[in-house]
């Protein structure tokens, strides 16, 4: 199965410009507790590098463009965002990498969960042992 799962987001567009909604446990399969977005970043910058041990996300690239690579553990798979009409979900113990970010990327991310640096992974190497971890108690 593929890691990139990418939602289409319909537009309510008419004359007047186009315009998506996105209602929690409704689109998603989460409540929206927290809403950030990134902007402004270095077309030679890298962020991410980190996953987290529960939260669940839907990042859309609302203006711009950039690249995400997901990684299980297993396998690595890289996707373009750049239309806010199409969302990235984004699973709970996935290490997450975003490239190349356009001049002009804005980048929403609709979360699962409230800050919480303890539900940070930042080190790949914890990453992948937390992952044989979970496959032992299984
Ligand atoms: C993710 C990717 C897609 C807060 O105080 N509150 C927040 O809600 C967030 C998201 C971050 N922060 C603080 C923590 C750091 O001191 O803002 C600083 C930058 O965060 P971070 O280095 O984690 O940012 P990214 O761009 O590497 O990752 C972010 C999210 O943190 C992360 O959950 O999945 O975007």
């Amino acid at each position: 199965m593929s890691l990139i799962n990418v939602i289409d987001l319909k537009s309510l567009g008419d004359e007047r410009g186009e315009l998506v909604s996105i209602e929690g446990s409704v689109d998603l399969s989460f409540e929206i507790k927290r809403v950030y977005f990134l902007y402004n970043t270095s077309s030679n910058c890298a962020r991410g590098f980190h996953a987290h041990k529960n939260l669940k996300q839907l990042a859309i690239c609302v203006s711009g463009q950039c690249d995400f690579i997901l990684d299980d553990g297993n396998s690595r798979e890289t996707v373009k965002l750049s239309s806010p009409t199409k969302g990235l979900l984004i699973d709970n113990m996935i290490w997450r990498e975003m490239h190349n970010f356009s001049h002009d990327c804005v980048l929403m991310v609709l979360a699962s969960e409230l800050y919480n640096e303890s539900d940070y992974i930042r080190d790949y190497s914890g990453f992948l042992n937390s992952k044989s971890c979970n496959k032992e108690t299984k």
